[in-house]
């Protein structure tokens, strides 16, 4: 049986992964209909791998003989001021959830129990990798300028290629 306090803190990431998803959901819908389909289809993406990795929370609380709980979720807001803004508050977002598992972490830890924080570590991992991804995205971004729209249009084309790569990798680590 699983400790209280460890169950409890990963239902709360399941319910900040959730998050995650609709609001990259929400963003992608907002590039959708604002011209920037490579973006579109990157956040499209990655609101997937957001659900993955809260299917992965689901499972391994079940596994472990607790019961991983739906919560109620706040509405993510519709609109961005701009393809730089979407991905400032991605980043930030990023950041926080990377903060966010490595509470969860400290709560195991505290807890001793090691099987959670085992688990944890691939989490630890992917954080590093998706912060580093939007970083990228975000400095480019930055040198393109806001109203530079054919840097904009260039880096809206590599964000389709990178949606493509994405969605082969997550549909490889089901
Ligand atoms: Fe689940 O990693 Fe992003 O939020």
């Amino acid at each position: 049986m699983i400790n209280k306090r460890v169950e409890a803190a990963v239902n709360e990431q399941i319910k900040r992964e959730e998050h995650s998803s609709r609001l990259y959901l929400a963003m992608a819908s907002w590039c959708e209909v604002t011209g920037f389909p490579g973006a579109a289809a990157f956040l499209y993406a990655q609101a997937e791998e957001e659900r993955m990795h809260m299917l992965k929370f689901v499972h391994y609380l079940n596994d472990r003989s607790g019961h991983a709980i739906m919560s109620a979720l706040d509405m993510p807001k519709p609109e961005y001021k701009s393809l730089k803004d979407v991905f400032e508050q991605v980043m930030k977002h990023e950041e926080y959830i990377t903060a966010s598992i490595n509470e969860l972490y400290g709560v195991s830890f505290d807890e001793k129990d090691f099987t959670t924080g085992n688990f944890l570590q691939w989490f630890i991992n992917e954080q590093i990798e998706e912060e580093s991804t939007m970083r990228g995205i975000l400095d480019k971004l930055n040198l393109a300028g806001d109203g530079q729209s054919g840097g904009l249009f260039h880096i809206d084309k590599e964000l389709t290629t990178m949606a493509s790569a994405r969605a082969t990798t997550s549909s490889t680590e089901q």
